[in-house]
């Protein structure tokens, strides 16, 4: 039986940076899937004594497994085992065999490290290239990438595929607003890479300087992470007259680019061809049906320096496995409501950052600055939301009522919001910090 084209199917490859992985039918994406899973078990179990012991306490040891669903009979990885193992120890490749290292901040104790072969690096960026193009960006396009250059993956990550992509890389990383504006304008930027709250930053001075960034090349944000919401997106998208675009990663599977929205803004498109996601109920491990929230889960299908089997992001989502009308079979991964280890207990009640900000990017007279803060009032928490008003003119009381008035009705929790004055919440030049826990850590 002869191959058919895509032009027989009525694909029009032109849409798609990898015609042919991204519009796969799904019958064949799982037979890929499985096939890649097993060849990432057997490096596991081959090369990494950690993953080998768990593969035999499962019962799996170095055989294959058969269906896909059978995933579920896989010990899961976790964040802990990268510190546990520090730095090497769940890697499969060694020095010579290494291209580079990378590592997250190292805020709390020893920084988790992780490693790609050349082949995972080329991997990545075609995966970045390949989300670059579903946002909308295009060969040749000037790319402005404000991601942080260094161990984060966000500046590295984002580079490579704009580059794969033949784009025109500005490579500015975080910091020095001012000047990010004026580059903006003056290389005419097509396309931001940024956390959505440092677009929102630049956004800010850029008003402040009188530049109207809307009537800039701008025209593709791509936005990620961090937590935001659909009302944040709204507000960058007005602010900087861009279509703002939902980008997910991690630096445990990958970094930017495991999942990416379409041009049409409608959930996460997860790269099914070099990953397996899975969604599980946090508290049992068990995984959940079809469309329900819970931890995300991912395998990774193709890296040879850092094989992740089932590795629990705590990230909290839900899977769509819907066809997306842009004609790409991959699924799709709702916006992430936050994490269910950044998840706050306040007085009983469960609360996201993300849902506060929710509150606080619709209502009128306020910045879209705010912290959390979090302390211990005798045996009850105490939170108190510091927001910033929009200018320094308008009456802060009624602002306060306003903003307790809708956090209490809308996310259930009482809190006492502090109005500042026009710039004095801390601005990000990264991953933006929104809460202050200062209550004294149960031990
Ligand atoms: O943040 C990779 C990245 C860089 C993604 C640039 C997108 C753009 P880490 O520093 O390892 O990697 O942090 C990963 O950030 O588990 C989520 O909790 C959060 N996160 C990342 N993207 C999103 C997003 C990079 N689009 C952790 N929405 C993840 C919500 C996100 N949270």
């Amino acid at each position: 039986m002869g191959a058919i084209t895509m032009a027989e199917v009525g694909i029009d490859a032109r849409r798609f940076f990898h015609p042919q992985q991204e519009t796969m039918p799904r019958e064949r994406l799982a037979a890929l899937q499985l096939a890649r899973l097993n060849a990432t078990l057997a490096n596991a179990y081959a090369n990494v004594p950690v993953q080998r012991k768990r593969l035999d306490a499962a019962g799996i040891g170095a055989g294959r497994i058969e269906r896909l669903a059978d995933v579920a009979r896989l010990p899961f990885s976790v964040k802990t085992d990268l510190r546990d193992h520090y730095p090497f120890g769940m890697f499969a490749r060694k020095s010579p065999d290494l291209a580079r290292l990378h590592a997250s901040s190292g805020t709390t104790g020893k920084p988790t490290v992780v490693g790609y072969t050349q082949n995972d690096l080329d991997h990545w960026s075609e995966l970045m290239a390949r989300s670059l193009f579903a946002a909308g960006a295009r060969r040749g396009d000037v790319i402005h990438n404000a991601y942080g250059y260094g161990l984060f993956t966000g500046g590295l990550g984002a580079h490579a595929g704009a580059e794969r992509l033949g784009g025109v890389v500005v490579p500015v990383s975080g910091g020095s607003t001012e000047r990010q504006v004026a580059l903006i304008v003056d290389f005419g930027a097509r396309v931001l890479c940024a956390t959505p709250s440092y677009a929102l930053a630049i956004a800010e001075v850029a008003e402040q300087q009188g530049v109207d960034l809307r009537r800039s090349a701008l025209a593709v944000g791509m936005f990620g992470a961090e937590p935001w919401s659909a009302a944040m997106r709204r507000e960058i998208e007005s602010r900087l007259g861009l279509r703002a675009v939902d980008i997910y990663g991690l630096s445990e599977i990958m970094g930017p680019g495991v999942a990416c929205e379409c041009e049409r803004q409608d959930g996460l498109h997860g790269w099914e061809d070099h990953f397996l996601f899975e969604v599980i109920d946090p508290d049992t491990g068990k995984p959940l049906p079809e469309g329900e929230a819970g931890e995300l889960v991912i395998t990774t299908l193709t890296k040879q320096a850092l094989p992740m089997i089932r590795y629990r992001t705590r990230d909290i989502t839900r899977l769509a496995r819907e066809r997306c009308g842009c004609g790409r079979t991959h699924l799709r991964i709702r916006r992430i409501t936050g994490r269910n280890d950044d998840m706050l207990i306040i007085r009983g009640v469960n609360v996201y950052p993300s849902q506060i900000e929710a509150v606080l990017v619709g209502l009128p007279g306020l910045a879209p600055h705010y912290q959390l803060v979090l302390e211990r009032h005798g045996s009850l928490d105490a939170l108190t939301v510091e927001v910033e008003a929009a200018s320094g003119e308008g009456l802060f009381s009624e602002i306060q009522k306003h903003v307790s008035h809708h956090i209490k009705s809308r996310v259930g929790v009482t809190a006492t919001v502090v109005v500042k004055q026009p710039g004095e919440v801390p601005r990000s030049q990264g991953k933006a910090v929104r809460v202050r826990d200062l209550r004294p850590k149960v031990t």
